[in-house]
């Protein structure tokens, strides 16, 4: 693609005549770092600070949109990092845009298509627009995007706890506080005494556990199938992104359903693991499909098929987590997600007011325009560390 970047402000111009649809001035990345209020141990790894990628879309009248980067540190989630996504974006998405035109927020993903992978990196950008747009409207942005609930189920994942005793105490908080799923995260050697010892204090609880990628079809087939005497809600990615074939083998061993995360960066994916087994849930993130136009088309292809779909975390900062609360509000999201409250992550978030959850373990989604809630620029300036302002000149 051969596009100049005009890197200095584009002089501004009026919208006389018919409605252009969006017209870009800049896109802004900032890097701020947050400090976790308790280190989330995976099986891939532990996370004690998140630094977080901010997009933010100017159009030529000075409003704006947010969008976050859901990225991690290291590439071991899967193969982006924060540090990459900045790159792909500086250097691809911001003057793929400028080249392409785009007059609408439905129209961002199809113009990025081009560019292989790289799911968080288009995503941060491509939700910023759809906040744009749905300001631009004077619309909430679940209400652009099509939702249909204004109240959505909440879940927690708990991240490996050095004790099963630490782990309980963190459950009986968890579903003191309301949630309606407890996750936990399990892997190789914490597995089954820790679910045994969840569902023998909680008998009744609905619960689930996820693997992040850490098991192997030859090697843990009987472990994973010994799952099945503890009534799980399912079984969250327990082998490697590509091996839809062994989780369709597995699924076939199992009475407890699968549900897939990491393995699901697109439709695609979602249909070919749906015609194979390889699942019956699926886990929709929004940085790890692309965006809000991908992860609106794979629940709706669920639900046409009768497979509930919920929303993914990655630990976001509160324009994440926005994002997130706006996309649990479409149809097909009928299971708790992994939205849960500002307050279990930051010692402050950076939105206005932060997001919390009710005693039933509910959020009572936003109804101001966009994301819905107010970001608070000073808090992010005070936190920064790095910028850069892409000008996008007139394509
Ligand atoms: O697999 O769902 C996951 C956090 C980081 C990376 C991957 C995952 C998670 C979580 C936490 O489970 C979800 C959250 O509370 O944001
Ligand atoms: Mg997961």
């Amino acid at each position: 693609m051969n596009v100049a970047i005009n890197r200095k402000p584009a002089a501004k111009h009026g919208t006389a005549g018919s409605d252009p649809g969006l017209q870009f001035e800049s896109i802004q990345l900032r890097e701020i770092e947050l400090p976790l209020k308790a280190p989330f141990e995976t099986s891939f790894g532990i996370t004690s600070r998140r630094r977080v990628l901010i997009v933010r879309v100017f159009d030529k009248d000075g409003a704006s949109g947010y969008g976050e980067c859901t990225a991690m540190e290291e590439p071991f989630f899967n193969h982006e990092t924060i540090d990459t996504a900045w790159t792909i974006i500086s250097k691809y998405v911001v003057p793929m845009l400028a080249s392409a035109g785009i007059s609408d927020a439905g129209s961002v993903a199809r113009a990025l298509a081009p560019i292989q992978g790289n799911c968080m990196a288009v995503g941060a950008v491509e939700t910023a627009i759809w906040d744009l747009e749905a300001k631009l409207l004077g619309k909430s942005l679940w209400q652009h995007l099509g939702g249909t609930k204004n109240v959505i189920s909440c879940g927690v994942s708990i991240g490996l706890q050095k004790t099963p005793e630490i782990l309980l105490e963190k459950v009986t908080r968890e579903v003191a506080s309301g949630y309606q799923r407890i996750k936990i995260k399990i892997k190789p050697g914490q597995d089954v005494e820790l679910v045994k010892a969840v569902r023998k204090e909680f008998p009744d609880i609905t619960l689930s556990v996820d693997a992040n990628s850490a098991y192997s079809l030859d090697r843990d087939a009987e472990m994973l199938q010994e799952l099945d005497d503890y009534d799980l809600l399912m079984i969250e990615q327990p082998l490697s992104a590509g091996d839809l074939l062994d989780h369709a083998k597995l699924q076939g061993r199992l009475k407890t359903a699968l549900c897939l995360d990491e393995s699901i960066t697109s439709l695609r994916d979602a249909r070919h693991a749906l015609e194979l087994d390889a699942c019956r849930i699926i886990n929709i993130k929004l940085g790890r499909v692309g965006g809000h136009a991908s992860a609106r088309a794979i629940q709706e292809y669920a639900h046409h098929k009768n497979v509930p779909v919920w929303c993914g975390g990655m630990l976001e900062s509160g324009i994440g987590r926005a994002h997130n609360i706006a996309m649990s509000t479409l149809e097909g999201f009928t299971l708790p997600g992994d939205v849960s409250a500002s307050a279990r992550y930051w010692e402050k978030d950076i939105i206005d007011p932060p997001v919390t959850v009710t005693p039933q373990g509910t959020i009572n989604v936003p109804s101001s325009p966009g994301i819905g809630f107010e970001v608070n620029e000073k808090e992010i300036e005070a936190l920064v560390k790095r910028t850069e302002e892409i000008f996008l000149g007139d394509g």
